[in-house]
Protein backbone atom coordinates (compact mmCIF):
# COMPACT_ATOMS: atom_id res chain seq x y z
CA UNK A 1 0.00 0.00 0.00
CA UNK A 2 2.03 2.73 -1.58
CA UNK A 3 -0.24 5.76 -1.00
CA UNK A 4 -0.16 8.54 1.97
CA UNK A 5 -2.07 6.35 4.61
CA UNK A 6 -4.96 9.69 4.64
CA UNK A 7 -8.87 10.23 3.99
CA UNK A 8 -10.09 11.14 1.02
CA UNK A 9 -13.92 10.48 1.66
CA UNK A 10 -15.86 12.73 4.80
CA UNK A 11 -16.52 11.13 8.23
CA UNK A 12 -20.46 11.19 6.73
CA UNK A 13 -19.21 9.40 3.70
CA UNK A 14 -17.27 6.75 6.15
CA UNK A 15 -20.26 6.81 8.55
CA UNK A 16 -22.71 5.75 5.47
CA UNK A 17 -20.75 3.58 3.65
CA UNK A 18 -20.14 1.46 6.85
CA UNK A 19 -23.99 1.22 7.28
CA UNK A 20 -24.40 0.27 3.60
CA UNK A 21 -21.62 -2.59 3.87
CA UNK A 22 -23.02 -3.93 7.04
CA UNK A 23 -26.57 -3.45 5.98
CA UNK A 24 -26.07 -5.61 3.12
CA UNK A 25 -24.15 -8.05 5.52
CA UNK A 26 -27.09 -8.28 7.98
CA UNK A 27 -30.03 -8.82 5.27
CA UNK A 28 -27.96 -11.04 2.97
CA UNK A 29 -28.19 -9.04 -0.34
CA UNK A 30 -25.69 -8.14 -3.22
CA UNK A 31 -24.23 -4.85 -3.05
CA UNK A 32 -21.77 -3.34 -6.38
CA UNK A 33 -18.22 -2.19 -4.85
CA UNK A 34 -18.12 1.28 -3.48
CA UNK A 35 -14.96 1.93 -5.07
CA UNK A 36 -17.40 2.39 -8.29
CA UNK A 37 -19.22 5.13 -6.69
CA UNK A 38 -16.26 6.49 -4.75
CA UNK A 39 -13.29 6.01 -7.27
CA UNK A 40 -11.06 8.33 -4.88
CA UNK A 41 -11.48 6.43 -1.79
CA UNK A 42 -8.53 6.02 -0.22
CA UNK A 43 -6.89 2.77 2.23
CA UNK A 44 -7.07 4.75 5.26
CA UNK A 45 -10.93 5.12 3.91
CA UNK A 46 -11.28 1.86 3.46
CA UNK A 47 -10.39 0.68 6.56
CA UNK A 48 -11.76 3.78 8.63
CA UNK A 49 -15.22 2.04 6.89
CA UNK A 50 -14.38 -1.35 8.60
CA UNK A 51 -13.26 0.29 11.82
CA UNK A 52 -16.84 2.03 11.81
CA UNK A 53 -18.77 -1.01 10.93
CA UNK A 54 -17.09 -2.89 14.02
CA UNK A 55 -17.83 0.06 16.26
CA UNK A 56 -21.45 -0.11 15.04
CA UNK A 57 -21.18 -3.86 15.97
CA UNK A 58 -19.95 -3.33 19.51
CA UNK A 59 -22.27 -0.63 20.00
CA UNK A 60 -25.32 -3.08 20.00
CA UNK A 61 -23.93 -4.84 22.63
CA UNK A 62 -21.81 -7.63 20.29
CA UNK A 63 -18.34 -8.52 20.93
CA UNK A 64 -15.26 -9.01 19.05
CA UNK A 65 -13.60 -12.28 19.34
CA UNK A 66 -10.59 -12.54 16.80
CA UNK A 67 -8.98 -10.71 13.67
CA UNK A 68 -8.43 -12.75 10.24
CA UNK A 69 -6.18 -12.19 7.70
CA UNK A 70 -7.33 -12.35 4.27
CA UNK A 71 -5.53 -12.89 0.61
CA UNK A 72 -2.50 -14.26 1.90
CA UNK A 73 -1.38 -16.87 -0.47
CA UNK A 74 0.33 -15.47 -3.64
CA UNK A 75 -2.07 -17.37 -5.55
CA UNK A 76 -5.07 -15.97 -4.20
CA UNK A 77 -3.87 -12.48 -4.55
CA UNK A 78 -2.80 -12.96 -8.40
CA UNK A 79 -6.30 -14.69 -8.73
CA UNK A 80 -8.50 -11.78 -7.29
CA UNK A 81 -6.11 -9.29 -8.85
CA UNK A 82 -5.07 -7.73 -5.30
CA UNK A 83 -1.56 -7.03 -4.91
CA UNK A 84 -1.43 -6.99 -0.45
CA UNK A 85 -3.04 -9.05 2.14
CA UNK A 86 -6.03 -7.38 3.84
CA UNK A 87 -7.31 -7.97 7.31
CA UNK A 88 -10.82 -7.95 9.10
CA UNK A 89 -12.74 -8.68 12.77
CA UNK A 90 -14.53 -11.57 13.58
CA UNK A 91 -17.85 -10.79 16.13
CA UNK A 92 -19.29 -13.36 18.46
CA UNK A 93 -22.10 -14.11 16.34
CA UNK A 94 -19.65 -15.74 13.04
CA UNK A 95 -19.05 -18.48 15.48
CA UNK A 96 -20.23 -21.57 14.50
CA UNK A 97 -19.61 -24.71 16.66
CA UNK A 98 -17.62 -27.48 15.03
CA UNK A 99 -19.79 -30.06 13.62
CA UNK A 100 -22.50 -27.19 13.74
CA UNK A 101 -25.06 -25.91 10.59
CA UNK A 102 -24.70 -23.02 8.68
CA UNK A 103 -27.81 -21.70 7.36
CA UNK A 104 -26.90 -21.10 3.85
CA UNK A 105 -30.06 -18.66 3.24
CA UNK A 106 -28.33 -16.10 6.29
CA UNK A 107 -25.51 -15.94 3.42
CA UNK A 108 -25.32 -14.46 0.06
CA UNK A 109 -22.96 -16.76 -1.46
CA UNK A 110 -20.23 -18.49 0.78
CA UNK A 111 -17.34 -19.95 0.52
CA UNK A 112 -15.29 -21.76 2.51
CA UNK A 113 -11.62 -22.28 3.29
CA UNK A 114 -9.03 -24.18 5.35
CA UNK A 115 -6.93 -22.17 8.02
CA UNK A 116 -5.34 -22.23 11.00
CA UNK A 117 -6.01 -20.06 13.96
CA UNK A 118 -3.10 -18.61 16.40
CA UNK A 119 -3.97 -17.70 19.84
CA UNK A 120 -1.40 -14.99 21.33
CA UNK A 121 -0.26 -15.41 25.17
CA UNK A 122 1.80 -12.18 24.80
CA UNK A 123 0.73 -8.91 23.21
CA UNK A 124 2.31 -8.21 19.83
CA UNK A 125 2.83 -4.19 18.91
CA UNK A 126 3.98 -3.44 15.40
CA UNK A 127 6.17 -2.35 13.51
CA UNK A 128 8.54 -4.42 13.04
CA UNK A 129 7.04 -7.83 14.44
CA UNK A 130 8.73 -10.57 12.57
CA UNK A 131 8.11 -14.55 12.40
CA UNK A 132 10.47 -15.05 15.83
CA UNK A 133 8.35 -12.50 17.92
CA UNK A 134 5.03 -14.20 16.87
CA UNK A 135 6.28 -17.43 17.52
CA UNK A 136 7.34 -16.73 21.20
CA UNK A 137 4.10 -14.93 21.49
CA UNK A 138 2.21 -17.98 20.54
CA UNK A 139 0.03 -19.63 23.21
CA UNK A 140 -1.02 -22.16 20.73
CA UNK A 141 -2.66 -22.97 17.44
CA UNK A 142 -5.67 -24.57 16.05
CA UNK A 143 -7.48 -25.55 13.35
CA UNK A 144 -10.08 -23.27 11.59
CA UNK A 145 -11.93 -23.06 8.59
CA UNK A 146 -13.89 -19.74 7.49
CA UNK A 147 -16.47 -19.01 5.60
CA UNK A 148 -16.18 -16.49 3.24
CA UNK A 149 -18.98 -14.09 1.83
CA UNK A 150 -18.01 -10.94 -0.20
CA UNK A 151 -21.07 -8.80 -0.21
CA UNK A 152 -19.87 -7.63 -3.81
CA UNK A 153 -22.17 -8.96 -6.59
CA UNK A 154 -20.33 -11.82 -8.21
CA UNK A 155 -17.39 -12.03 -5.29
CA UNK A 156 -16.23 -9.05 -8.09
CA UNK A 157 -13.97 -6.61 -6.22
CA UNK A 158 -10.82 -4.30 -5.39
CA UNK A 159 -8.90 -4.19 -2.23
CA UNK A 160 -10.08 -0.87 -1.27
CA UNK A 161 -13.82 -2.25 -1.27
CA UNK A 162 -12.95 -5.75 0.01
CA UNK A 163 -11.18 -3.98 3.02
CA UNK A 164 -14.62 -1.86 3.71
CA UNK A 165 -16.55 -4.87 3.08
CA UNK A 166 -14.23 -6.47 6.78
CA UNK A 167 -12.50 -8.72 3.87
CA UNK A 168 -15.30 -10.85 3.29
CA UNK A 169 -15.81 -12.34 6.67
CA UNK A 170 -19.16 -13.69 7.45
CA UNK A 171 -18.57 -17.39 9.97
CA UNK A 172 -15.76 -19.75 11.52
CA UNK A 173 -15.83 -22.69 12.83
CA UNK A 174 -12.64 -23.85 15.23
CA UNK A 175 -11.77 -27.43 16.35
CA UNK A 176 -9.41 -30.55 15.99
CA UNK A 177 -6.53 -30.14 18.80
CA UNK A 178 -4.64 -27.52 20.13
CA UNK A 179 -0.80 -27.93 20.11
CA UNK A 180 2.68 -25.57 20.43
CA UNK A 181 4.07 -24.30 17.84
CA UNK A 182 7.31 -26.25 18.80
CA UNK A 183 5.25 -29.05 18.04
CA UNK A 184 3.76 -28.75 14.70
CA UNK A 185 5.93 -27.96 11.42
CA UNK A 186 3.52 -24.92 10.52
CA UNK A 187 5.22 -24.49 7.05
CA UNK A 188 4.22 -27.79 6.24
CA UNK A 189 1.61 -29.28 8.11
CA UNK A 190 -0.92 -30.66 5.52
CA UNK A 191 -4.86 -30.22 5.11
CA UNK A 192 -7.51 -32.01 3.22
CA UNK A 193 -11.32 -30.77 2.48
CA UNK A 194 -13.47 -32.95 1.84
CA UNK A 195 -17.23 -31.76 0.55
CA UNK A 196 -20.15 -34.47 0.16
CA UNK A 197 -17.03 -36.98 1.00
CA UNK A 198 -15.14 -36.05 -1.99
CA UNK A 199 -11.68 -34.30 -1.27
CA UNK A 200 -11.71 -31.01 -3.33
CA UNK A 201 -8.64 -29.00 -2.03
CA UNK A 202 -5.55 -30.22 -0.45
CA UNK A 203 -2.61 -27.51 0.55
CA UNK A 204 0.33 -26.78 2.79
CA UNK A 205 0.90 -24.42 5.48
CA UNK A 206 3.38 -22.47 3.40
CA UNK A 207 0.93 -21.17 1.08
CA UNK A 208 0.19 -18.52 3.70
CA UNK A 209 2.96 -16.27 3.30
CA UNK A 210 5.67 -18.68 3.14
CA UNK A 211 4.83 -19.13 6.98
CA UNK A 212 1.82 -19.18 8.50
CA UNK A 213 3.23 -17.05 10.95
CA UNK A 214 4.24 -14.37 8.42
CA UNK A 215 0.40 -13.55 8.23
CA UNK A 216 0.37 -12.91 12.25
CA UNK A 217 3.53 -10.30 12.06
CA UNK A 218 1.78 -8.67 8.77
CA UNK A 219 -1.37 -8.03 10.85
CA UNK A 220 0.27 -6.67 13.62
CA UNK A 221 2.11 -4.40 11.67
CA UNK A 222 -0.53 -3.15 9.33
CA UNK A 223 -2.25 -2.64 12.64
CA UNK A 224 0.18 -0.37 13.84
CA UNK A 225 -0.71 1.60 11.45
CA UNK A 226 -3.57 2.54 13.33
CA UNK A 227 -1.71 2.69 16.54
CA UNK A 228 -3.49 -0.38 17.11
CA UNK A 229 -1.73 -4.00 18.32
CA UNK A 230 -2.49 -7.84 19.47
CA UNK A 231 -3.39 -8.14 22.80
CA UNK A 232 -2.47 -11.48 24.74
CA UNK A 233 -5.59 -13.71 24.49
CA UNK A 234 -5.94 -12.20 20.89
CA UNK A 235 -7.40 -15.24 18.54
CA UNK A 236 -6.46 -14.90 14.82
CA UNK A 237 -6.85 -16.70 11.74
CA UNK A 238 -4.00 -16.86 9.31
CA UNK A 239 -6.03 -16.63 5.99
CA UNK A 240 -6.73 -19.77 3.12
CA UNK A 241 -4.10 -22.71 2.99
CA UNK A 242 -6.40 -23.83 -0.03
CA UNK A 243 -8.66 -22.01 -2.35
CA UNK A 244 -11.81 -20.59 -1.14
CA UNK A 245 -14.51 -23.37 -2.66
CA UNK A 246 -18.09 -22.80 -2.65
CA UNK A 247 -21.06 -24.55 -1.14
CA UNK A 248 -24.46 -24.82 -1.40
CA UNK A 249 -27.15 -25.50 0.91
CA UNK A 250 -27.38 -29.43 1.97
CA UNK A 251 -23.79 -29.46 1.42
CA UNK A 252 -21.19 -31.13 4.13
CA UNK A 253 -17.94 -30.66 4.44
CA UNK A 254 -14.47 -31.68 6.45
CA UNK A 255 -11.41 -30.76 6.27
CA UNK A 256 -8.81 -32.73 8.34
CA UNK A 257 -5.54 -30.89 9.51
CA UNK A 258 -2.23 -33.43 10.00
CA UNK A 259 -1.85 -34.19 13.08
CA UNK A 260 -4.15 -31.96 14.75
CA UNK A 261 -7.55 -33.41 14.07
CA UNK A 262 -10.57 -32.44 12.03
CA UNK A 263 -13.22 -29.89 11.58
CA UNK A 264 -16.71 -30.44 10.33
CA UNK A 265 -20.21 -28.67 9.86
CA UNK A 266 -23.20 -28.46 7.37
CA UNK A 267 -25.17 -25.95 5.16
CA UNK A 268 -28.45 -25.96 5.46
O1 LIG B 1 -10.34 -14.61 3.86
C1 LIG B 1 -9.97 -14.35 2.71
O2 LIG B 1 -8.87 -14.68 2.25
C2 LIG B 1 -10.89 -13.60 1.81
C3 LIG B 1 -10.65 -12.15 1.93
C4 LIG B 1 -11.49 -11.41 0.97
C5 LIG B 1 -11.37 -11.86 -0.43
C6 LIG B 1 -12.47 -12.76 -0.86
O3 LIG B 1 -13.62 -12.55 -0.49
O4 LIG B 1 -12.18 -13.67 -1.63
MG1 LIG C 1 -10.00 -16.45 4.94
Amino acid sequence: MVEAYENQLTQTQIAELAAHCEQAELEAYEITKITDDFPQMSYKDAFDIQWEMRRRKVSRGHKIVGMKMGLTSWAKMAQMGVEHPCYGFLADYFSVPDGGEIRHDALIHPKIEAELAFVLKKELKGPGVHIGDVLSATDFVMPAVEVIDSRYKDFKFDLKSVIADNSSSSRFITGGRMAEVADVDLKHIGVVMEINGEVVQTGAGAAVLGHPAASVAMLANMLAERGEHLAAGSFIMIGAITAAVQVNKGDTFSVRYQGLGSISGKFV
